[in-house]
């Protein structure tokens, strides 16, 4: 199994979907091959982690069991582990985070940060696999149901910082964990702008952040794009989230992520490098 080196950044995760209702790709990746080919392009492009997921959590998405999961995600997982790529798992049951870590998933990400009864421990019982704790007020099925905050950033800091330590408290090493503050998860436009715009505050927890904008609706509500018309938004949303202190984005436009980012890495070189 691959190790995901956090110190390297940033890094580009690239996402993958094998779900008939997702929202960004329609089902367009339902098949096993065709999901494999999308997840080799994105490495051609340049990504440093896939990330493949069968639930849609959409919106006003149902869930699925754990049973017809594990049948989209098994053959694209089983064949991507292979891969000279550390891959990620988007769930939020045990049962599947169990099977990624019997084959070599290098992560669990989970919309849920580990509350599902059972999955703290089974993340525990590896004792190398990364975990991606997100946050996200209610379920996709009513999330963005009138979604309230006290301080949407002290909010989900509080709740990140309380997952943190339960995760640590079961066993899973600090370094083993990435936090998300979720994009989108029972968050209205300026819930998501407020979290962007004062990212760097949940550095002050330790460990990396990831972030994941990519082609939501938020963007679309700022220009008006519909989901397949918003790799420009993305791309900037991304950016800023780096500046803003992430280290890890999360992005379905690698290869235009990728050469936005290579002029923010070029302007942070120390300038003797470039004189040599
Ligand atoms: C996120 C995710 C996110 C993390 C999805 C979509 C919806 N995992 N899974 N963060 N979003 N960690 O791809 O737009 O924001 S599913």
């Amino acid at each position: 199994m691959h190790h995901i080196d956090f110190s390297k950044k940033p890094l580009i995760m690239g996402v993958v979907n094998v779900t008939p209702d997702s929202f960004s790709d329609g089902g367009e990746f339902l098949s096993v091959d065709s999901a494999l080919q999308q997840a080799r392009k994105l490495m051609d492009e340049g990504a440093d982690i896939i990330d493949i997921g069968g639930e849609s959590t959409r919106p006003g998405s149902q869930s699925v069991d754990a049973e017809e999961e594990l049948r989209r995600i098994s053959p694209l997982l089983d064949a991507l582990v292979t891969e000279a790529i550390p891959i990620s798992v988007d769930t939020s049951k045990p049962e599947v985070m169990q099977y990624a870590i019997k084959v070599g998933a290098a992560m669990i990400n989970d919309v849920n940060a580990l509350r599902a009864p059972g999955a703290l421990e089974v993340v525990a019982a590896s004792k190398t696999i990364s975990v991606c704790l997100m946050h996200m007020q209610g379920k996709p099925e009513d999330m963005q149901n009138n979604p309230r905050y006290e301080d949407i950033v002290d909010d989900v800091h509080h709740f990140l910082k309380g997952r943190i330590q339960a995760a640590v408290a079961q066993g899973i090493a600090f370094e083993r964990i990435v936090i998300d503050p979720g994009f989108g998860f029972g968050k209205t436009l300026q819930h998501n702008l407020s979290l962007l715009r004062r990212l760097d505050q949940f550095n002050r927890l330790g460990v990396p952040v990831l972030v994941g904008i990519s082609r939501k609706s938020m963007l679309g509500m700022i220009t008006g794009n519909p989901v397949d018309q918003r790799i420009h938004e993305s791309v900037a949303a991304a950016l800023i989230a780096l500046i803003n202190g992430a280290t890890i984005v999360r992005v379905h436009d690698v290869k235009a992520t990728k050469d936005a980012l290579a002029v923010y890495t070029a302007i942070q070189e120390k300038e003797y490098r470039l004189a040599n």
